[in-house]
């Protein structure tokens, strides 16, 4: 198992944000918290896989965005923010050693954080990212290798991945004000402390959860149901939107 990572671009204060005001970005923070979230990640078990920044892209430290990667195919996305568009190409030089290589063409677009695999579900974020046109491509590539495909509407946050997280086999980690009343009750659901509305991003990695620090109220309501957490202050990747999942790409 390793993780595909990024190092903070010196352009992240130019980074796209949606549902925030801009705020300052402490570079020297920002690379110092990511560089112990990379660790965490290691001390979990995956060898890393390291890209170099890169001043004109401001958010490519969000590798997740870039790809979705199962064990049969690698699908390079084609992100939904124009300004995203030529950060998938230095990740897909390192996933072409691994995987074959498929691609979302225009008019799609698909944002990896719109992507949430269940088992052999995808369910797919419809989100300001991610259009109907990406779905359909994922779905063409995905269902002859047996899984199948499923829409969210997504409204009031960025990626499906802002809302729900899968934190132990079939259970999830939901802040239900960003989803459809009725999605995702066929599974176990831990919602997450409203006060604490942007805490429904947790990384699984093994029996393991990375999570935000700042958001302990939902921490706690992980730990009662018995799963172990790894808690990473995200503060200043935040201000760009960023959370747990953005920052890697785990292939297995
Ligand atoms: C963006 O708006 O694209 C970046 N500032 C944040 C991307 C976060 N990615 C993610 O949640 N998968």
């Amino acid at each position: 198992m390793f993780a595909i990572v990024r190092d903070v671009s010196p352009a992240i204060e130019r980074c796209e944000l949606t549902h925030l005001e801009r705020a300052t970005i402490d570079l020297d923070v920002a690379r110092a918290q990511h560089d112990r979230y990379v660790q965490a990640l290691a001390a979990l078990g995956c060898s890393i896989a390291r890209l170099p920044e890169d001043a004109n892209q401001p958010d490519s430290v969000f590798v997740e965005d870039t790809a979705v990667v199962l064990d049969e195919v690698a699908v390079i996305t084609r992100p939904g923010a124009v300004s995203r568009r030529e950060e998938t190409a230095a990740v897909e030089q390192v996933l072409r050693r691994y995987r074959e290589i498929r691609r979302i063409e225009a008019p799609g677009t698909l944002d990896g954080g719109d992507v949430l695999r269940v088992g052999r579900t995808f369910f797919v974020g419809m989100s300001g990212r991610s259009n109907r046109d990406g779905l359909e491509q994922l779905q063409e590539i995905v269902a002859p290798i047996g899984y199948s495909v499923v829409p969210v509407i997504v409204r009031g946050c960025l990626h499906l991945k802002s809302a729900v997280t899968e934190v132990a086999p079939e259970t999830l980690l939901v802040n239900p004000a960003w989803l459809p009343e009725d999605s995702f009750r066929e599974f176990e659901r831990v919602e997450i402390d409203p006060s604490e509305p942007f805490a429904a991003n947790a990384l699984r990695i093994g029996n393991t959860v990375v999570h935000a620090a700042a958001f302990p109220r939902t921490r706690d309501r992980l730990a009662a149901r018995g799963i172990d957490i790894c808690p990473v202050d995200m503060s200043e990747l935040a201000k760009a939107e960023g959370a747990v999942t953005c920052c890697s790409l785990i292939v297995r």
